[in-house]
């Protein structure tokens, strides 16, 4: 069974379920683990009035018996606090008494495109469920997700490196970046960078403007063998690909050196290969950022993604309205400058998903013991095979 996520829930609705299929039994439920990521999601210098008003925290709806998985699908169930503040609005049963329309969609938004898709007038019926507060959804999957990986000794992190034109210079080591980016504002382990970003978000503020950025996400620890090199879907580096694009305004994914790649001749570009009686292969670079040939090398892996600036603007850019055909100014709805340090967190989430899909595809099993005993077999078949065996 493929590991498989799916959320549902609307913004302003009672609130965001995620549904997973394909964890083993045995797997503890970590409440405390999974409400610490989606206070993480919640962070950042820059963010709007929206999460102050929520408190995200997880409720299990099935999959889980007396603290384990059973191996079933399993149901996440987040609350919409800002229900309260728009039953009367968003109310799923015909007549609601008031309604909170929007005509004049927002460019960069999916207010148009989705508009045209389904005939609506109300863009309300589009932005609903093309919110960012979705990602509430896969960040509580992460945490599951991450509950499995520790047990294997993989950790994900992340660090933002730049927002608008301010940019990180320094090339800190992973292992240290959530301890220190978690203390930043803006989820920077550079000080400097750090005082920069935040000029950058109050300049946009101040003149009704919204800024993205990019940020880098890692997996450490991560055995080599994950993903394949036979169906151009399984590749590791496709499925990166495909869920980062899959987080709201991602514009652009790479891994390990990406485009940088593009202009580097093959002597500067590929990790050479040593071996250590000790440590087995080893290189001592990582420019293909952990992937070769679809397939997880043994080294980190290293994924950059750049985020657009949000789409609404507190200065709005020039629309038509979908009522009228008048000309106008786009819609406001209340929302962030930047949420880089967010989507930060989003694509720890994100990769945590596709490592914990991956293993569980290398190392399968239906109870985790299987799958530690799979992984386990898997580590003593190397070394024997280093040793000459
Ligand atoms: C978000 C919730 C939303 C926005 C933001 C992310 O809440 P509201 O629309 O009530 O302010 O703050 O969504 C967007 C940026 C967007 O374009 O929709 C969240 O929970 O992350």
């Amino acid at each position: 069974m493929k590991l498989t996520v799916k959320t549902a829930g609307e913004s302003h609705g009672k609130g965001i379920i995620a549904m997973v299929e394909g964890f083993p039994s045995g797997l503890e439920f970590d409440e405390e683990l999974i409400n610490e990521q989606l206070l993480r999601r919640q962070g950042g210098y820059g963010r709007g009035g929206r999460m102050e008003i929520e408190s995200d925290e997880v409720e299990v709806l099935s999959g889980f018996y007396q603290g384990e998985s059973l191996g079933t699908p399993i149901a996440l169930w987040i609350k919409n606090r800002d229900w309260e503040n728009w039953e009367e609005f968003m109310s799923p049963e015909e007549g609601s008494p008031k309604k909170k329309e929007v005509t004049l969609p927002r460019p960069g938004h999916a207010d148009l495109a989705g508009s045209l898709k389904h005939g609506f007038r109300d863009c309300r019926r589009v932005l609903e469920r093309t919110s960012a507060r979705e990602t509430a959804g896969r960040v509580a999957v992460g945490g599951l997700s991450r509950t499995l990986l520790n047990r294997f000794g993989i950790e994900i992190v992340s660090r933002v490196t730049g927002i608008g034109q301010a940019n990180t210079s320094s090339n800190s080591n992973p292992e240290e970046w959530n301890e220190v980016a978690d203390e930043s504002p803006v989820r920077t382990p550079d000080k400097g960078a750090e005082r920069e970003m935040m000029e950058e978000i109050e300049k946009a503020k101040e003149s009704g403007d919204s800024l993205g950025g990019r940020f880098e996400v890692a997996a450490l620890g991560v055995p080599p063998g994950l993903g394949s090199y036979s169906s151009p879907e399984e590749k590791l580096d496709a499925r990166i690909g495909a869920g980062f694009m899959s987080i709201p305004a991602i514009k652009s994914v790479e891994v390990g050196l990406g485009k940088g790649a593009g202009s580097k001749r093959g002597s500067e570009v590929h990790d050479e290969i040593f071996h250590d009686d000790e440590i087995g292969f080893y290189r001592d670079s990582n420019e293909a950022g952990g992937i070769e040939g679809g397939i997880s090398n043994g080294e980190e892996i290293r994924v950059t993604a750049t985020m657009k600036p949000i789409p609404t603007l507190e200065k709005p850019l020039h629309s038509v309205d979908l009522a009228d055909g008048e000309e106008g100014e786009a819609a406001k709805e209340r929302s962030d400058v930047c949420a880089v340090p967010a989507a930060s967190i989003v694509g720890e989430a994100e990769l945590a998903n596709i490592v914990a899909g991956a293993f569980l595809d290398k190392f399968s099993g239906d109870t985790v013991v299987e799958v530690r005993e799979s992984f386990e077999r898997h580590r003593e078949r190397l070394e024997k095979w280093f040793e000459g065996d």
